[in-house]
């Protein structure tokens, strides 16, 4: 039995546990409070979820735990079989765990209302009773802690006019897809799907970022809640020479638009050895500080691609060039 020691206000523990549902991977959804200090204690980075396996192991970071539940559990894959959509997954699980959690945490932290609902759940989530005095009085640490972290994750008022629109074209993409079909590639959900409902599961609960989905994207919202529990699906990969859904282009369209100058300015800026990066898309600004985890996301897509043969480079390259998505790999 595998635990996941995770929060309701955590969109990696929403991603893990829609995972190991939909994988009927035999697991307890642990409502944590001092995980981070469970992390801590396991010589782990500080992030939650952390993963309990059941040979009592500890991991944390989603992507490598998702995909070393592939390697430990063959059933019901998120990974699809045919290496170029496992290689476009694999880039749209990275764009959602990196790129829109900054629309999660912009819609969370910036606006006074959402700022005061969820700093008050989150630590209510915490605490699990003890009091108002206590739980409201450990919200408004727990706000000015995040609130004062929003520039160096570029979460920041005038960034945000960009995370906005590109969520916004995200949610459009899919609003238009999830009225004729509900995954990406096939007819069962993939790695790509369950780590964008990570993020949504968020903006489908914060209230700004709710009343957003339910005016404007009324279907992808029902859709973020059919995908927390998959558990009952059962269904079909595409066939290996089927092309690409509109949905895929369109969300490999916001790849490049967006994520590709993102990673390449913040790799810039790290071999530079600068603090911050900014770069501008379309008109619209974007800064905040450099970060080596994302250097290190950049290393694994380039490394995922330099590992792919030449029939799946024909099939993936012509996505992936008419989406600003192809030089940056090489
Ligand atoms: N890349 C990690 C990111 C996990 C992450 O950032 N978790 C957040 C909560 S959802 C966290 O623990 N942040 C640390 C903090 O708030 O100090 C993953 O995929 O699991």
């Amino acid at each position: 039995m595998y635990t996941i020691h995770g929060a309701l206000g955590s969109p990696y523990s929403m991603k893990m546990r829609s995972l190991l549902r939909y994988r009927r991977i035999t697991h307890v959804w642990s409502h944590g409070s001092h995980m981070q200090q469970l992390a801590a204690e396991k010589s782990l980075p500080p992030v939650i979820p952390v993963i309990e396996y059941p040979d009592v192991s500890f991991r944390n970071d989603s992507t490598p735990v998702l995909y070393d539940l592939e390697e430990r559990h063959e059933e019901r894959s998120v990974v699809p079989p045919d290496p170029a959509q496992a290689f476009i997954a694999h880039l749209l699980e990275d764009f959602a765990d990196e790129w829109l959690t900054k629309a999660m945490f912009g819609y969370r932290w910036l606006e006074e209302v959402d700022q005061v609902q969820m700093s008050r759940w989150l630590s209510f989530d915490a605490l699990k009773g003890g009091g108002l005095e206590a739980s409201q009085g450990m919200a408004k640490h727990f706000r000015e802690r995040q609130v004062g972290r929003m520039g160096i994750v570029g979460c920041t008022a005038e960034n945000f006019a960009l995370i906005e629109d590109s969520t916004r074209r995200v949610m459009q993409a899919l609003e238009d897809h999830v009225v004729n079909e509900h995954y990406l590639f096939g007819t069962r959900p993939s790695l790509a799907e369950i780590s964008i409902y990570g993020q949504f599961s968020q903006l489908g609960v914060d209230p700004t970022a709710q009343a957003m989905m339910r005016a404007d994207y009324p279907y992808t919202f029902r859709w973020m809640l059919h995908v927390d529990d998959m558990s009952g699906i059962e269904g079909d990969w595409d066939a290996a020479d089927s092309s690409f859904k509109p949905v895929v282009e369109v969300l490999m369209a916001e790849f490049g638009r967006v994520y590709v100058p993102f990673l390449l300015a913040n790799e810039a800026a790290a071999e530079a050895g600068e603090d911050t990066f900014s770069i501008d898309v379309e008109g619209l600004p974007y800064s905040q500080g450099t970060f080596k985890y994302q250097l290190k996301c950049l290393r694994e897509l380039r490394h995922r691609y330099g590992k792919l043969d030449a029939d799946t480079r024909a099939k993936v390259d012509p996505i992936l060039a008419q989406n600003n998505c192809l030089e940056f790999l090489q």
